[in-house]
Order: structure tokens, then sequence, then C-alpha cells
């Protein structure tokens, strides 16, 4: 009972009973509108979900079961050697809503450990992809061949009741969490370095120093980048098109392999998780350009400008939620400060850090010229010697399977129906509105 399954059921009946009373009492109250303008506007700002385990503060970004990541940083267990969190630890935390103790990591660590042998059947899958297919590809087909082992889509062909889905959801989620540090390596090492493969240690280490291991890194900084990172990418409240896609297709009792496989689809999108390779790609742009002058704000604000003339974004900057400088962007910068404070690179994202809110606030456009988590994040890889780009996303998907995941039990748990809001037409639009 002290382990997660025992916790996060022994939560329930009280969340399941809060939720009902919450329906019965306020069930009739309006919680959001919903204007034409939204409705053509991506739903911008509609209120029209509930999502447990995280939520955004359009200034203070996002917190994680009411903890803010500073706080998580602190309170979080931290592998032996390291000093940033582990996302096993975020992973707990997002399901129960409790912080673990050390030894529940290490029992969970455990259970992770035992199921995370991958099928050679998702090897194969994975071998039989072409090597210069994006690795966001590779990575959500690889998810898809993991999905014979889905324990709930066999229990519900056999007929489970409603109350048991979200067991068999949370085994699924346990197998994915166990697996994807392996698959997403496999797919790093067969694109990138002659498909010479590293085994699992699961056993021994943490998950991302083992991720790190088996993609062929043993620097310890960059264990603790990656707990870094796998933590803080892990979840941003329900409406971003990752878990909004996981939770969209999970609500038709897809299982969580289907569901996650549709997540990483809509991550591996350049206004959404992509954008970290598109970063550093931008950044390796701009460096060319500047050949051998030297970055100060006045040749960077005019190479912003020529971005925008041309009719691209500037990727890393502005977001759906936020109106502030993301948290998650501050604290992937206090990394670095400690780190790697003389890189050059790190130099002049810092520079863009003075420049381009000032540009795109000019520009006039954006509801948030601020950086997003993406503006700062490859930056570090880089230093660190991870310096292909197209593989960043991929890195981004671990995380994000983490809490959509987490979200996903809870929907189950909580009986949530399939989600089908209604559509309008333009001509329903206008003869509905016509006479007013
Ligand atoms: N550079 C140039 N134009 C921008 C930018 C930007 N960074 N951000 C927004 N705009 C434009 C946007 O395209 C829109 O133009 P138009 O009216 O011509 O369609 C206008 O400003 C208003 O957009 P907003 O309401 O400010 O932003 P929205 O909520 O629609 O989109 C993002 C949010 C994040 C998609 C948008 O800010 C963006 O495209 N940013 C660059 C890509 C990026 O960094 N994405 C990563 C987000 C974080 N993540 O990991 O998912
Ligand atoms: C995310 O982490 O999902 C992004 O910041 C996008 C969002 O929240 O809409």
């Amino acid at each position: 009972t002290s382990g997660l399954k025992g916790i996060f059921a022994a939560k329930l009946p009280a969340a399941i009973e809060e939720v009902k009373e919450v329906r019965a009492k306020y069930g009739d109250k309006q919680l959001g509108t919903c204007t034409v303008a939204q409705a053509y506007g991506g739903m911008r700002g509609v209120k029209a979900m509930t999502y447990e385990t995280s939520h955004l503060d359009t200034v203070d970004g996002i917190r994680f079961r009411g903890y803010t990541l500073p706080e998580c940083q602190e309170l979080l267990p931290k592998a032996k050697g390291g000093s940033e969190p582990m996302p096993e630890g975020l992973f707990w935390l997002l399901l129960t809503g409790e912080i673990p103790t050390d030894k529940q990591i290490d029992a969970l660590r455990s259970d992770l450990a035992a199921r995370a042998k991958l099928p050679q059947t998702v090897i194969d899958a994975i071998d039989a992809l072409p090597l210069d297919m994006h690795p966001m590809s590779q990575f959500s087909v690889a998810i898809l061949a993991m999905q014979q082992q889905s324990v709930m889509a066999q229990e519900y062909a056999m007929g489970t009741p409603k109350s048991m889905f979200w067991e068999h959801c949370l085994e699924d989620s346990l197998i994915i969490l166990a697996q994807l540090p392996e698959v997403a390596a496999r797919i790093y090492r067969r694109s990138f370095k002659g498909g010479t493969y590293i085994p699992s240690n699961a056993g021994e280490l943490d998950m991302s120093a083992n991720f790190a291991r088996m993609m062929g890194f043993d620097d310890p900084v960059f264990d603790d980048l990656m707990r870094l990172y796998l933590t803080i990418h892990a979840d941003h409240e329900g409406g971003n098109v990752s878990a909004h896609a996981v939770r969209l297709v999970g609500s038709a009792l897809s299982d969580p392999f289907l569901s996650l496989s549709a997540g990483i689809n809509g991550l591996a999108g350049p206004l959404h998780g992509l954008a970290n390779q598109e970063v550093l790609r931008w950044i390796m742009n701009l460096m060319a350009k500047l050949g051998d002058k030297v970055p100060d704000k006045e040749n960077l604000t005019e190479l912003c400008w020529e971005t925008l003339n041309s009719g691209q974004v500037i990727p890393g900057y502005g977001h759906a939620v936020l109106r502030k400088t993301d948290p998650r962007y501050t604290c992937q910068r206090e990394f670095a400060l400690k780190h790697l404070p003389d890189d050059e690179m790190f130099k002049l994202v810092s520079l863009l850090y003075e420049v381009v809110p000032k540009v795109l606030s000019e520009h006039g456009k954006v509801k948030n010229p601020w950086p997003n988590v993406d503006a700062h994040s490859g930056v570090m890889l880089r230093y660190f010697g991870l310096t292909e780009e197209l593989y960043y996303t991929v890195l981004f998907g671990v995380s994000r399977a983490i809490g959509p995941l987490a979200s996903l039990i809870w929907d189950r748990a909580l009986g949530l129906p399939i989600e089908r809001p209604k559509s309008v037409t333009t001509s329903w639009i206008k003869n509905h509105f016509e006479n007013e």
C-alpha cells in the first residue's frame, strides 16, 4: 500500500467523491464562454476542460500539483551524486499529489526496471524504419509498435469493467515510462551513431542517467541536465497540443500507447515541441550570417527583423497562455550560468533575451514577446555534445509522456466520457446570429 498503485488507489474514493460533489454543486455554473472569434481562433482562453496534474498561470508559469519549478527542484528526490530532481519522482507527484520519499522512488525505479526490457518486435519495428526518417516520426511509430504489450487493450477485449480501466491504464503507463528511454536512445544511436547500441542499465541507474548512458554520454553534469530537462518538460496543463491529443484519443478508450503516439505527433509540430529544433537551427543561421562580426544588440536586432520580414516566426518566443518569461527558460538559464557561463552560444542566447522581446513588441502582433522553454534547451544540449538538433524534440517527448499519462490515468479513474465537443459551420454562424 505504500507503493505507487496503493497510494493512488487509496486517494481514489475521496477524489471521485469530490468530483461528484463539485459536479452536483457547480454543475450548472458557467466555466468559460466561447465567442465566434475564439471558435475560429484555436479556442484560445476557452475554459472547457479539467486537468488535475498541473496548472499554468499566465505570469508565474507552471505548477506541478501546486508546486513551482524551484520548489520541485528543491523537494523532489535526487539521485545519488545529483542535484536536480528525478523525473520518476515527478511522475509520482503528478499522479498522487504527494512528494515521494527516497524509499518510494527506489521501489518505483525497481518496478520500472522490471518492465524495461524491450520486446524484440519493437526493436525490429524500429530497425525497419528508414535511417533518415525524422527521429520524431521514428519515435511515434516505435510507440505504436510497443502497443502489442497493452494490458488495457487486452483486458478491454476480455470485457473488463469500467471501474478497472485506470489500473490497466497505469500498467500500460508504467511499461511506457520504463521502455521509452531505451526506445529513444535506440533512435538516437541508429540515426546518428551508426547503429552501435549501449545496453540499458535500468536496474542500477535512475531514468535520466540510464538514458544519458544509452545515448552515449557519461558526464555526471549531463546526467543532471537530463534530470532537469525531463522534469521541466513533463507537463503544461491540459490544453497544449500534446497533452490534449493524449487526452482526446484516450477518451475513446484508446490505450495509453495509442494515445501517447498521438500526443507525440502533435509535439512534432514546429509551433509546439519541434520549436526546440527550430531554435537551434535559427541560432546557427544567425551565427553563419554574423560571420566574423561579434554579435551585439544592433546586428541581432537587424537579423530578428530579417526573420520577421520574411514571414517566419522567431522560434522559442511567444506563448498561447504565458505572458511573461517561461520559468522553464529561467531554470535552464540558471543551470547554464552555473555550468557553462562562458559558452559563446549561451552568451548569444542571453543577448537574444535582451533583443527579441523588444523586437517582437515593436512588431506589434504577438501577445507574449518573452521566451518559452524551447529558446534555451538546445544550447545546453549542444554544449555537452548532443549536437543533432533533429533529435531534440524526442527528448521533449520522453519527458512529455510523464504528465499526460499521469493525467490519463486520472481520466480513466474518474470515468471521464468520450470527448466530443459540438462544431458548427460558418453558414450556421451566419444564420444563427443574422437576426440578433
Ligand atoms: N515570432 C513571430 N510572430 C509570432 C511569434 C513569434 N515568436 N509568436 C506569435 N507570433 C504571431 C503569430 O504567428 C500571430 O500572427 P498572425 O496574426 O499573423 O497569425 C500573432 O503573432 C499572434 O499570435 P499570439 O496570439 O501571440 O500567439 P499564439 O497563441 O497564436 O501562438 C505560439 C503561440 C507559441 C504558437 C507562437 O507564439 C509561436 O509561433 N512561437 C514561435 C514557435 C514556438 O516557440 N513554439 C513553441 C511553444 C512552446 N512549446 O514548446 O510548445
Ligand atoms: C508546452 O509545454 O506544452 C508548451 O509550452 C505549449 C503550451 O503550453 O501550449
